[in-house]
């Protein structure tokens, strides 16, 4: 396999990028416990198809796709090239009031596998400057047709929508909100819909809980209808410790919000680009948001990018204004920036050209099988699947709550050669779409290894 790793030299930017830096000192890690990090590093250095290789020369099978990113696995010849040439044909192009051409043909690539009816694309640089121009969107929208006291947003328990002020005050995870002042205001939130008592080790979709969906309706007649904008929900929540809708949910939440004219969001920043076998999350469940919110995937993880994709009935509302007005006071400098949309036009190409979309499809039978094989393993309280996504979720330690999740996390990355994502005491599971059923099969050995001697 390492012979598949690229030989020639890399140049003198990326030829720093094989070894371990000087200092560590300046780079202030993100999400990190920096400290912790700088005394045992997990360095990665260069990376190919399902794997990554360590500073210290091992292959790492990546069951994480980096950070939920490299649907198409690394380091894609086709992805690489098409980087490679933008760059020295346009670097950066202005599109404020000018353009160039491949915003426009990323955007009609990306309205032919939307969902029906979200055939308009607005692009931004992340995840998080995605949630956050879709509020604005959703803020303006209303306004723009006279609906301008629709300001509140109904966000969920446990979601993550990002860390801007506005994806923050939406999301539901207290370590992520508590130390950053009071947030907006005008948001209510959903409860999260992760019931172990009820539902551990269900394959697939639980099957309780459908009713956490009505909660809806009582927020709304709280606040009352006339003042809610958006609901903003992910399909699957990955950051929380992956959480499942019920069966039924997705369309309850779509059958209310369409009764009081509410826009419903799917922030569908890890369940785009194949993750649960269509496109997005939205035609896996056959219920279509107004505005969908993703990134990560939309280049496979090689260049920032993120994007809305809004419904031509919210779109069209902007465009009535007299000819000449800037329709939406908002964008970012790299909206659109040709390095990203030459990567995300390389990348459909890919997804469409190996089936990519359709994958998690084929191979859920055997992944489904792999995650439920380690029930009964010490402290595993509960295991859940869908799509190319899987969780399993440890009994925390008395008194240190996540410090076994994290263990499991560092063993396999030194001892089992495996890359997973961690948190809290949750190992989620988000492996490349490209992966064979032996690597699934490794990935559950390691783990299985792992967690009994963490016992
Ligand atoms: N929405 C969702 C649903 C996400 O998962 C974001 C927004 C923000 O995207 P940016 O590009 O601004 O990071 C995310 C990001 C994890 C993990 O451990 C997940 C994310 C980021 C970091 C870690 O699951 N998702």
């Amino acid at each position: 396999m390492s012979s598949d790793f690229p030989s020639s030299p890399p140049g003198p930017y990326a030829q720093q990028s094989l070894q371990a830096p000087a200092s560590m000192e300046a780079f202030w890690m993100p999400f990190t416990a920096n400290r912790q990090f700088k005394q045992r590093p997990r360095l990665l250095t260069s990376a190919h198809g399902m794997y990554y290789r360590s500073v210290d020369g091992r292959q790492i099978l990546d069951a994480a796709a980096g950070l939920w990113c490299c649907n198409a696995g690394h380091t894609r010849p086709r992805i690489v090239e098409a980087i490679r040439q933008q760059a020295a044909t346009l670097d950066f192009a202005p599109t404020f009031q000018m353009g160039s051409p491949l915003p426009f043909v990323l955007a009609e690539r990306l309205a032919q596998i939307a969902p029906p009816g979200l055939q308009h694309v607005f692009f931004t640089n992340s995840g998080s400057e995605a949630v956050d121009s879709a509020m604005k969107i959703a803020l303006a929208w209303h306004r723009a047709r006279g609906e301008g006291q629709r300001t509140r947003f109904i966000g969920r328990e446990k979601a993550y929508h990002g860390v801007g002020f506005g994806g923050m005050s939406i999301g539901g995870l207290p370590n992520n909100r508590k130390w950053f002042g009071p947030l907006l205001g005008g948001v209510d939130h959903l409860p999260h819909t992760l019931d172990l008592q009820r539902n551990a080790f269900t394959s697939g979709l639980p099957q309780h809980g459908l009713e956490r969906a009505e909660e809806l309706e009582r927020i709304i007649a709280l606040h009352d209808p006339s003042t809610i904008a958006a609901v903003f929900v992910e399909p699957v929540s990955g950051s929380a410790g992956v959480i499942l809708p019920p069966e039924g949910y997705l369309q309850r939440l779509r059958e209310i919000c369409d009764r009081h004219d509410i826009l419903l969001v799917f922030d569908e920043v890890i369940t785009g680009f194949g993750r649960v076998g269509k496109a997005f999350a939205a035609q896996r469940f056959a219920v279509t948001p107004d505005l969908m919110t993703t990134a990560k995937g939309l280049t496979n993880g090689t260049v920032p990018m993120g994007a809305v994709f809004v419904s031509g009935r919210v779109h069209d509302e902007f465009m009535h204004g007299p000819d000449g007005a800037i329709e939406f006071f908002h964008g970012y400098t790299y909206s659109g920036h040709p390095l990203a949309c030459a990567a995300a036009l390389a990348t459909l190409d890919t997804y469409a050209e190996e089936g990519l979309f359709e994958r998690a499809i084929a191979l859920g039978g055997h992944w489904q099988q792999a995650i439920q094989s380690l029930r009964g393993l010490p402290n595993v309280i509960d295991l859940r699947n869908f799509g190319l996504i899987g969780a399993i979720e440890l009994a925390p330690r008395e008194g240190a709550p996540g410090a076994r999740g994290y263990e499991v996390f560092e063993r396999a990355f030194h001892e089992g050669d495996l890359l997973v994502r961690v948190t809290g005491d949750v190992i989620a599971l988000s492996p490349p779409l490209i992966i064979e059923p032996d690597q699934i099969d490794r990935i559950v050995d390691v783990l299985g290894r792992i967690i009994r001697q963490v016992a």
